[in-house]
């Protein structure tokens, strides 16, 4: 039987920023766009509990969480600031455990099944985890303890702020009973809109159907229904062990020659490369590029950096470099890939200037992250990524 932990910090960004303020404690706290009077444009980032009671979330229009609390205290983000405890809370989880599959840059997934005989079992991990956030970042976390990812997940969720809430294996049906079919993982609004038509309100609702019956009502879906409602889930805790390499390609629809076009591609692909680094929590050393002509001749072409990344500033820097030593200008081009391998930690490498500068541009890929995840993949391609998309869209 697996032991899962879910942590996730408490209203992070805000959190953070009432830790370094200590005048904004026990206030309502926004982060987020600037409000200019109501009249501000831009989205709420997070807000403290305090503002929460008004109403206030993450996501919404600035503009509105003004009107529901005015007298909120409203804060820029500081993504630097952010990614730097964001780390080092990363830094804690891996002092109990290899297997950290992080979700965002204030959560992460812990498997600690062969951790307790160091560490103690599932809830006293979980209680030391939590002490060692509040002794080390003066934050609190949440977190759930389960024998599953769903279950964990839902479970550190269920006790905000500076909640710990333990499923035991032999209390998994009564626990997930009354819980609202809005936690049912995969289910979006017009699922949970038939549902509740079927008079199916709760999780245990849905666990008194028989597996036939749903599979029936909902095909693929129904299994994944019925093994979700009695908190059968088996995926793996997927840490950044084993992967050796990340990589994408691109396939032009005709061959291509013009160089802006290579070269905005390049940099669509460093985008994916790093986006997906990233959401490992993975730094790679030796960066790849693969270039294919018309005629299928295909070289690889690579370069060892002197520190770890996953910026993607950086990334298309050193392939772009790669491109250009590389490329027979006006040759036609069938299949370009970029590439990052040689994975390790900063650890104790000299900060030089080149690095510290890396390390402000990756603040600002996290913080695209967030959105990208927010509000679709595509909002925050950067601006000659998007002219490639509208040129090609041009040419269809
Ligand atoms: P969450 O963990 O979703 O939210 P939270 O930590 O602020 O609050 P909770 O106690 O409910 O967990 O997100 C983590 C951080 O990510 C959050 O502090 C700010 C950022 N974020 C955004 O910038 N935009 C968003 O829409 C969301 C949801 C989060
Ligand atoms: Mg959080």
């Amino acid at each position: 039987m697996r032991v899962i932990l879910h942590v996730d910090m408490d209203a992070f960004f805000a959190s953070v920023e009432q830790r370094d303020h200590p005048e904004y404690r026990g206030k309502p706290v926004i982060v987020g766009a600037d409000p200019k009077g109501g009249r501000g444009r831009g989205v709420v980032s997070t807000c403290s509990y305090e503002a929460r009671t008004f109403g206030v979330h993450s996501a919404m229009p600035i503009s509105k969480a003004y009107k529901l609390c005015p007298q909120g205290i409203y804060v820029p983000p500081n993504g630097r600031l952010y990614s730097q405890v964001s780390k080092e809370i990363f830094e804690i989880f891996y002092e109990f455990t290899d297997l950290v599959e992080p979700l965002s840059i204030d959560e992460a997934f812990l498997d600690v099944t062969g951790s307790q005989k160091l560490f103690g079992n599932g809830p006293e991990i979980a209680g030391k985890i939590k002490k060692r956030i509040l002794e080390k970042e003066h934050l609190t976390a949440s977190v759930g303890v389960a024998p599953n990812k769903y279950l964990a997940k839902i479970a550190s969720d269920l006790e905000k702020p500076d909640g710990l809430v333990v499923v035991s294996a032999d209390k998994v049906e009564e626990f997930l009973q009354s819980l609202d079919i809005s936690r049912l993982w995969g289910a979006g609004q017009r699922t949970q809109q038939t549902l509740r038509k079927l008079g199916i309100h709760t999780i245990g609702d849905l666990a008194a159907y028989p597996r036939d019956v749903l599979k029936q009502k909902f095909g693929k879906m129904g299994d994944h229904f019925y093994r979700l409602a009695h908190g059968i889930d088996d995926r793996a805790v997927h840490s950044a062990e084993g992967v050796k390499s990340v990589s994408n390609e691109h396939t032009f629809g005709s061959d291509e020659a013009d160089e802006s076009i290579l070269l905005q591609t390049l940099l669509r692909l460093s985008e994916k490369v790093g986006y997906r680094l990233r959401k490992k929590g993975l730094q790679g050393k030796t960066v790849h590029l693969k270039l294919r002509y018309e005629n299928f001749s295909t070289i690889t072409r690579n370069k060892t950096l002197d520190h770890y990344t996953d910026s993607t500033e950086m990334l298309y820097s050193t392939v772009r470099l790669l491109f250009r030593k590389n490329y027979q200008k006006g040759r036609k081009i069938r299949l370009l890939g970029v590439g990052i391998s040689s994975f390790g930690r900063q650890e104790n490498q000299q900060l030089t200037l080149f690095r510290a500068a890396d390390e402000q541009r990756s603040e600002l890929d996290r913080l695209q992250d967030i959105l990208k995840e927010r509000f679709g993949k595509n909002i925050t391609a950067r601006a000659e990524a998007l002219a490639v998309n509208q040129k090609n869209k041009k040419k269809k």
